[in-house]
């Protein structure tokens, strides 16, 4: 079936991570977030994969190429972000217009059995049950069980599904993507979809397993889910084409790609993926569910714990870094910490547009931009998030976040 991906987004409740990179590229394991999405949809049934880009658009089109798995790959420009059906309108020309068409958010981790089921139902769209409904889409039902519509983050949900963001639309609803901009000034899918369900019997796919990577913890949530199955995507349980030192002790999951070097005196408990050009060591300790990622430095001494480390950075010698995530080209100079438990044990906080919310995470890091360079002996606060080139001083405490500091974090 053909199926359209909404890789527009810039993500800004990522940021500072998504500063010079679409959230749909961050690294989930081996790979963009936007490229487990497009696998998902292939294994799932997809014929051609129509990805929607707008924000640094480049760093998808190169990514992807013209084809993947022998499934082509087209771009469509959504130039402004002005909602999820303009999205689709922006790849409508590309489209078979006599023939339905599925919508999947590229931001978002599908599970294959689940997203298959969806592939088959024609029209349908994807749920998943959550304990608290309210702050999402919430889909509606009739008796008969099809879906009437979604409500937006209703005082009182009418289910506890909310809405995944996968839909399948028959070919009239190719007529119905000139929807009217709604209350939050958005052109939304949901209008077509309620456009749908005036015309047709609309299911709705309960997902076994589904992930919305919007917020940083989500991304270390994501890289949670795809590290720990690594172990079905190796050959072995644990794939060593690196060169590892013979007295290093890897457990669990470990997988060390060609080209990485893990020296003497490491302990790697995974999952834990490391990239090519990574070095690990000597006496280093990085425990699950880690991603060190491509030509990244583990120095001495230094402990990492389900942490994703981006392209490039160096953890310098004497450094505990834990449940963070590092962007790219991060420099840590010696006795760098990061705090990621609060005394009282509730879940660490973060920043987000402005408002203090709770990560759900009792143990949670830090979200360091791009080039972020620590002093010595540096310490940084739960929940801390540090602006893309920002720098802290050599012993200095951050307890705020430096992106949004107008609160205290802990
Ligand atoms: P959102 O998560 O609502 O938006 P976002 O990704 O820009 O994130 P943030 O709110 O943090 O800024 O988007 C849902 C999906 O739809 C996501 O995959 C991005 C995509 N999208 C577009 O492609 N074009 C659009 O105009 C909008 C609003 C979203």
């Amino acid at each position: 079936m053909q199926t359209v991906i909404l890789a527009a987004g810039r993500g800004t409740r990522m940021a500072p991570l998504t500063d010079r990179r679409p959230k749909p590229m961050l690294p989930v394991a081996e790979k963009p977030l936007v490229a487990h999405t497009t696998d998902a949809a292939i294994d799932a049934g997809a014929t051609t994969i129509t990805l929607v880009v707008g924000y640094e658009a480049d760093d998808v089109r190169s990514y992807f190429g013209a084809e993947r798995d022998g499934v082509p790959i087209e771009f469509a420009v959504q130039a402004e972000q002005r909602g999820t059906a303009d999205a689709v309108r922006a790849a409508a020309s590309q489209l078979d217009s006599d023939e339905s068409f599925v919508v999947l958010n590229g931001d978002a981790l599908y599970d294959v059995p689940s997203l298959t089921t969806l592939y088959e139902k024609t029209p349908a769209v994807g749920s998943y049950s959550v304990d608290n409904p309210s702050s999402y889409g919430v889909l509606e039902t009739d008796d008969d069980g099809f879906v009437t519509g979604v409500v937006e983050k209703p005082e009182y949900p009418p289910s506890n599904l909310i809405n995944a963001g996968a839909y399948v639309f028959p070919a009239a609803a190719h007529e119905w993507l000139d929807v009217a901009e709604s209350d939050r000034g958005e052109l939304e899918l949901t209008d077509v979809l309620a456009a749908t369900c005036e015309q047709y019997d609309v299911r709705g796919v309960a997902f076994d397993r589904w992930l919305d990577v919007g917020r940083p913890w989500e991304l270390l949530e994501a890289n949670e889910w795809k590290l720990s199955g690594l172990g079905s995507r190796c050959d072995r349980e644990s794939r060593i084409d690196g060169d590892v030192a013979e007295n290093a002790e890897l457990t669990d999951t470990v997988v060390v790609e060609e080209g990485a070097t893990v020296r003497a005196g490491v302990v790697i408990e995974g999952p834990v993926l490391v990239r090519s050009g990574a070095t690990i060591g000597p006496n280093a300790y990085v425990r699950g569910y880690t991603l060190v990622g491509e030509n990244t430095t583990v120095g001495h001494a230094v402990e990492v714990k389900n942490s994703v480390l981006m392209k490039g950075a160096t953890i310098g010698h004497l450094s505990y870094v834990g449940d963070s995530i590092l962007g790219r080209d991060v420099n840590f100079g010696a006795g760098t910490k990061v705090a990621n438990l609060r005394h009282d044990g509730e879940p660490v906080r973060q920043m987000l547009k402005g408002e203090l919310v709770s990560s759900g995470r009792r143990k949670y890091g830090v979200v360091l931009g791009d080039e972020v360079k620590t002093g010595i002996n540096s310490s940084l606060n739960a929940g801390v998030r540090l602006p893309t080139g920002g720098a802290v001083e050599p012993g200095e405490t951050v307890l705020y976040d430096r992106i949004d500091n107008t609160h205290e974090m802990g």
